[in-house]
């Protein structure tokens, strides 16, 4: 086998059927190898590096599985860079298959074709684990070691380079089958004082993260035993179904966080509650995080639970009844707050009403990609969410321009549900490109354009805080219904939430290729209220 076959042979062992891709003389050889395991792997390929890796991104955030893409060195890699940042900062297990100059050259400055200075040390300030494959005998236990590390721990994004001439280099491969991920073992007298301090507390809290989205049930089973509010934003969202009224998000969250005597804190940082929202002694914190490195960051924890989030809180649903005792219902309570913070959050209504027409045709089991846009900052805060990996949130990048593309990839890896991107004029020119990829390869992605002819966050931010002073924030658009139609993708316009109802139920009717929804808009008032608020706890 050639190194390339080994790699790509051992990827398909792992379960991944498909690869995100664009060629390059470099990764001819592993073209060539993906051409011959084309029935088991298919190759995806982009119109520009940055869409398969977000495709990529994409489909591991809406499938939990690892997933991969290739790109020549340099100036591919470079290109892909940012969605292989958010990949890292989303925790999201995706493969950068990336080429190299002629083996004997790396390191000498000769000048190659997209030769790039220490690019292996570039990757290895971008993944937590990176390997040169130098020859085909270790192709396919590198890529078994890769795929292993992005699971082990923190889940994350891993690298794998290999030089031009190696990739078609022939050798004896034994091919590696998948490697068992080494799981820490569950602290039971840790999971015993958990218990307890959960069991004996007046106010508790959950706080979901982007690690808890794979323990739904667990979540939701401590909520109910606990009757304790759940709170998720952006990437917790969904752990607990919005339908149900211990399921908060901004701003309620904060408040419920002024209140609590222990928070069990699943998978996430806990960065907005550190940092904005304050912290005392008088407030006992239990995390649950797969990186133990994560617990002391800035508070240390009262207990410290280090693993996947499911069998510790399966643990701990286990010991809790010893500790706890039957609580009275806080529905009609958290209800009734709900309900205050809904009137206030009123003052969003252009861009609720929107969401309504959303959440009105997309199905329960659809899944919706946020952007860095004004319906976007809403959906994190009201938009409901009814199941775990139905949200998709750009995390702590927040990088503008990653919907589109990361939505193809959500909707190619999962083609028998709904994906909706929603983005503003200026995302989405970021990878509009794609369109031709979504045609290619008929992928039925619905995305909708809130076009306010302008960066509209930028805008108004440079109205209210900086005097009018309006600088590189107006945009030129194409006409979005004629730039989709010119691709041959369906165009749509839609001018109210009731108009866009309609649209997006032709749009969710036809599978057979892409759909840009373009929505004008006017100035949308400013969400920052609610996600930027005051300390409430620490003095
Ligand atoms: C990669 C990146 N570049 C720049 C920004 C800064 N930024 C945040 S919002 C925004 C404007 C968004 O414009 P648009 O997509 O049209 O959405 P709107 O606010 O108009 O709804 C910009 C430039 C960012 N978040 N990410
Ligand atoms: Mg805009």
């Amino acid at each position: 086998m050639t190194a390339a076959e080994a790699v790509v042979a051992t990827l398909a062992a792992h379960g991944l059927d498909a690869i995100y891709a664009l060629p390059g003389v470099q990764n001819d050889l592993l073209f060539e190898a993906l051409f011959k395991f084309s029935d088991r792997l298919r190759t995806i390929h982009t119109r520009h590096e940055q869409g398969a890796a977000y495709m990529a991104l994409g489909a591991a955030l809406a499938t939990g599985k690892p997933q991969a893409y290739a790109v020549v060195p340099g100036p591919g890699l470079l290109n892909s860079g940012a969605a292989l940042l958010t990949a890292y900062s989303m925790n999201a297990p995706v493969l950068a298959l990336i080429g190299q100059i002629p083996d004997a050259d790396i390191g000498r400055h000769l000048g190659h074709l997209h030769e790039i200075r220490d690019q292996s040390g570039i990757l290895k300030r971008l993944v937590d684990h990176c390997t040169l494959i130098r020859t085909p005998a270790e192709a396919s236990r590198a890529t078994a070691l890769a795929l292993r590390a992005m699971a082990t721990g923190r889940p994350g994004p891993a690298a794998l380079e290999c030089a031009i001439d190696v990739w078609g280099k022939s050798a004896p491969v034994a091919l590696q089958a998948p490697l068992p991920v080494p799981a820490p073992k569950i602290d039971a007298a840790a999971i015993r004082r958990a218990a307890k301090l959960l069991g004996a507390a007046k106010q508790p809290m959950i706080i979901c993260g982007g690690g808890a989205q794979d323990s739904s049930a667990e979540v939701t089973a401590l909520s109910a035993m606990l009757q304790a509010p759940v709170l998720g934003y952006r990437r917790g969202r969904g752990v607990l179904d919005s339908r149900d009224p211990l399921s908060v998000t901004l701003p309620l969250g904060r408040d419920l966080w002024g209140e609590a005597d222990v928070v069990l804190a699943v998978g996430t940082r806990l960065l907005t509650q550190f940092r904005q929202w304050g912290m005392d002694r008088k407030l006992a914190i239990i995390r649950v995080d797969a990186d133990a490195k994560e617990h002391n960051r800035l508070h240390k924890p009262a207990v410290a639970l280090t693993g996947d989030a499911k069998p510790i809180l399966q643990a701990l649903i286990g010991e809790l009844p010893a500790h706890n005792t039957t609580r009275p219902s806080r529905q009609a309570e958290m209800q009734e707050r709900q309900a205050r913070w809904r009137q206030r959050l009123d003052k969003l209504a252009p861009q609720i009403a929107y969401l309504e027409a959303i959440r009105a045709e997309l199905p329960e089991d659809g899944i919706l990609v946020d952007e860095v846009t004004q319906v976007g900052f809403a959906a994190r805060l009201l938009f409901p969410v009814y199941k775990p990996r139905t949200f998709l949130s750009p995390g702590y990048q927040d990088n503008l321009g990653w919907g589109f593309a990361t939505a193809l990839g959500a909707q190619h890896a999962r083609p028998g549900v709904p994906v909706l991107a929603i983005s503003g004029d200026g995302g989405f020119l970021f990878t509009a490109n794609e369109l031709a990829t979504a045609m290619r390869h008929r992928i039925p992605l619905v995305t909708v354009v809130f076009n306010d002819g302008a960066f509209g966050n930028v805008r108004r931010i440079q109205q209210e805080r900086y005097g009018n002073r309006l600088i590189g924030s107006d945009l030129a658009n194409p006409d979005f219904v004629q730039y989709a139609e010119s691709f041959g993708a369906e165009g749509m316009r839609a001018t109210s939430p009731p108009e866009l109802r309609g649209a997006l139920r032709r749009a969710f009717a036809h599978r057979d290729g892409p759909t840009v929804i373009e929505v004008p808009v006017g100035t949308m008032p400013s969400p920052w209220e609610f996600i930027f608020m005051p300390r409430i706890r620490g003095g």
